[in-house]
């Protein structure tokens, strides 16, 4: 099956999927985590490799800036027409490589869709403004130009939709772009890559988007170091996304970063508990809780909690944990041996501190990374919930007042989404206002999770302040001029100065 996936993809095993860009590394195994097996073998990037690379991404720049805006849109409509087609293949080898469901991997595929289409509008909307000159015969504008090649590092996760949440804005801002995936993807990645590349092919069109397989170490940290690289935009734990930022605002680059969340729900007395269940249950467990936005925190009312926690305990206990390739299964394993191992560390200091785990938490049997959804009982304000662990753990609290929910919500040092459930208009305003939610992600009445893609992504403090996919987030891809134009034979000066012989 593995075989007829990668040749569909158009991936052969010739030189270990290095492809157009050769590889001198050593030979890195991709493993499925359902299995604990191999799936194939890359060969990684040498630092020697990844240099030809840039040279390449600046020599890519020079040509692709000079295309108009909406010619480079074109190019990215034919991608998004391609993840059409290739879109169930591809997400069966994001399930087999990674293990998140076969209906998630789908709907990752579709973020990519969705997110070349959103840029192919945008190509035709990279807008500044005209703004009134205080000088007469004089015009004041702002425009926004091609930034230059751009490094994107992306984690293991959503490995090809947030990729995409970057390329395809880049591409349409006239950046040319090194792609770092995550070790643990290198097949998608690598497919990916592929398939961006054949409408490169097809279009005359060379060196916009490259791909380079490495480490942390030998990659990842002489890409963040590169001059030539004037944005990294990095998604992934909030450790590394601090050395990211150190070392590119140390050459005084741009970062754009879209870190940890620590999201939490709260669950208001007027709360629909029916809908609330379900959106907590989709939050919390979705992904096998490893998202950015996964729930992480659940903030119930005191008055509802005894009648609500049984009713989530149940829901827990009927979860389809398994195969990930078989559509009934919600839940499929963790990323790998080490996540597995982080989530029981955790679950041993929340019992440590005071907690009390109602279901959940153990690992299967046989092979592959599966572990059981956890719900913890926890006393407020327990210092590992105020950690991130990137595993399936729901930490569940009560409240009094709403102040006391926002404050525990707000309470962490992670700001990226946050949800509140509840019908009284009063309080949904109040956790909307500006002394409400702290995070960059604010929903009432659905989980923390599962953004579209037409707002912008990201979220505050340690998250690391970058936003991501809609909106104006395409703003960060491009250089802004301001430009005053005198139309005038005089010379006056702004502010009123004089100067004259
Ligand atoms: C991530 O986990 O890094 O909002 C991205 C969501 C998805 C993207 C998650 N659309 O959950």
């Amino acid at each position: 099956m593995l075989d007829r996936l990668l040749s569909t993809l158009g991936l052969v095993p010739e030189s270990l999927y290095s492809r157009g860009a050769p590889a001198h590394g050593h030979e890195f195994p991709s493993i499925n985590p359902t299995t604990g097996e191999e799936l194939a073998t890359v060969r990684l990037h040498t630092r020697e490799d990844y240099g030809h690379l840039v040279d390449r991404a600046q020599e890519g720049f020079r040509a692709w800036r000079r295309l108009p805006a909406p010619v480079r849109g074109e190019v990215v409509r034919k991608f998004g027409m391609s993840l059409r087609a290739m879109k169930v293949p591809l997400a069966k080898l994001l399930t087999l490589e990674m293990g998140k469901p076969i209906s998630e991997s789908e709907g990752e595929v579709q973020e990519m869709i969705d997110m070349c289409d959103f840029a192919v509008g945008l190509s035709r909307q990279l807008h500044g403004l005209t703004i009134a000159s205080e000088r007469p015969l004089h015009r004041l504008m702002e425009q926004w130009h091609p930034l230059g090649p751009i490094g994107i590092i992306t984690a293991f996760n959503f490995p090809v939709a947030v990729w995409a949440w970057n390329a395809a804005l880049a591409a349409v801002c006239g950046d040319t772009m090194i792609w770092k995936p995550s070790p643990e993807t290198p097949l998608t990645s690598l497919a990916v890559a592929r398939l961006v590349d054949q409408i490169c092919v097809d279009a005359g069109i060379e060196n916009v988007f490259l791909l380079c397989l490495g480490d942390a170490e030998e990659i990842g940290e002489t890409m963040i170091a590169d001059r030539r690289l004037p944005l990294i935009s990095a998604t992934g734990s909030t450790r590394m996304g601090a050395r990211v930022g150190e070392v590119v605002a140390r050459r005084l680059g741009r970062s754009l970063l879209e870190l940890g969340g620590n999201n939490a729900a709260i669950v208001a007395p007027s709360a629909d508990l029916e809908l609330a269940l379900r959106a907590i249950l989709f939050a919390a467990v979705g992904t096998a809780g490893q998202r950015c936005t996964t729930l992480r925190r659940l903030l119930v009312h005191e008055s509802l909690l005894d009648a609500f926690l049984p009713r989530l305990v149940a829901a827990y206990r009927s979860i389809p944990i398994g195969d990930p390739m078989q559509p009934g299964h919600l839940m499929g394993p963790l990323v790998n041996e080490a996540a597995c191992e982080a989530m029981a560390n955790s679950l041993m200091h929340v019992r440590e501190q005071g907690g009390e785990v109602l279901v959940g938490g153990g690992r299967r049997e046989g092979g592959g990374f599966f572990v059981e959804p956890a719900i913890v009982r926890v006393p407020n304000n327990l210092p590992v919930v105020r950690h991130e662990t990137f595993a399936p753990i729901l930490y569940v609290m009560s409240y009094r007042s709403l102040d006391e929910a926002i404050a525990l919500q707000n309470g962490v040092s992670q700001g990226l989404s946050s949800s509140i459930f509840t019908r009284d208009v009063i309080e949904s305003e109040a956790f909307l206002s500006a002394v409400g939610s702290d995070c960059g992600i604010a929903n009432v009445n659905i989980g923390t999770s599962g953004a579209e893609i037409g707002g912008a992504f990201g979220g505050e403090k340690e998250t690391g302040g970058g936003r991501e996919a809609g909106s104006d987030a395409w703003k960060a891809y491009m250089r802004r001029q301001t430009c005053t134009i005198n139309y005038g034979s005089e010379l006056p000066l702004a502010q009123g100065v004089e100067f004259h012989l």
